[in-house]
């Protein structure tokens, strides 16, 4: 069987572990080849640090692709994360059409906001954008807030009741015709993961919640999962991988790393990826 491939298109935080640097090494991991196009270079991600440098790259988007295509190469995901701007969600549209074949699917992780609130720099028209993006995808991989915006639904707090969590994802999936993976789910102090909404079916992949928030998490689960999936894993079961690794990795950096902005140490939770992979 030939090595499947993922197109990741992210930007490059140069330091905190998010987006391509978080995808790259988890997909690699889990034995697929990982090619990226990068939407931007910033000198660290926007969470919590001030000052950072901003590179766009939206020109350089379409010409990767176009030298792409004429060099017949395509791939078994294409994965987008992180835009530089409203402006490349077209652009990204464009690029997966260009380069996607039948048998492509496509996964879109809105990554625009967390915590009730838009990342910096976005401005309020920045989720319909993202939202024609999702009306794409095969699969996307909201946070609750982010389903939240996509959908016009009030943002709540956690814990949340199972009516509200039902009455997300199943909007989500409605406005976007995508399968939805939604983060960020716990119903109690206990027990977090995310929901899923496959063909209008609701199931649920929880672990035992760590008391803790990082950084780029969310770029952490989404790579586990795509990981999981190229692996033959159902959704279900990639999920349940995801949410597992999600909460190691975040084990392994309570004790040493207290800067929630540096991240997570995933390099430390890649060997029990590997063994449920096997
Ligand atoms: O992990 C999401 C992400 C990716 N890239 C950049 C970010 C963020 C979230 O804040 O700022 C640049």
């Amino acid at each position: 069987m030939s090595q499947k491939r993922v197109v990741a298109i992210h930007d490059i935080s140069c330091f905190g572990k998010c987006s391509l640097t978080v995808a790259l090494p988890i997909i690699s991991a889990c034995g697929a080849e990982c090619s990226v196009i990068p939407t931007a270079v910033l000198s660290t991600h926007t969470g919590g640090f001030s000052g950072y440098t901003f590179r766009d790259l939206t020109e350089d988007i379409l010409p990767v692709a176009s030298h792409w295509r004429k060099e017949g190469i395509t791939a078994d995901i294409f994965y987008s994360g992180y835009l530089g701007s409203k402006g490349q969600a077209e652009i990204v549209k464009r690029t997966v059409e260009m380069l996607k074949t039948q048998q492509s699917m496509v996964i879109v992780d809105p990554a625009m906001a967390d915590f009730g609130r838009l990342y910096k720099g976005f401005e309020d028209d920045f989720p319909l954008a993202m939202l024609s993006l999702c009306q794409t995808a095969d699969i996307i991989v909201p946070n609750i807030t982010e389903a939240a915006m996509l959908t016009g639904m009030e943002y709540l707090e956690p814990p949340y009741s199972e009516e509200y969590i039902e009455k997300l994802i199943r909007r989500t999936h409605e406005l976007t015709g995508a399968d939805v993976v939604l983060t960020g789910v716990c119903f109690d102090d206990r027990r977090i993961g995310a929901a899923i909404c496959e063909k209008g079916e609701i199931r649920y992949a929880l672990t035992r919640r760590v008391d803790a928030i990082y950084h780029g998490t969310g770029d952490v689960f989404a790579s586990a999962m795509i990981g999981a999936i190229l692996n033959d894993r159902s959704l279900q079961a990639a999920v349940q991988i995801a949410v597992n690794f999600t909460r190691e990795s975040i084990e392994k950096t309570i004790d040493e790393n207290p800067e929630r902005e540096y991240g997570v140490n995933f390099e430390s939770a890649l060997p029990e990826l590997f063994k449920v992979l096997e």
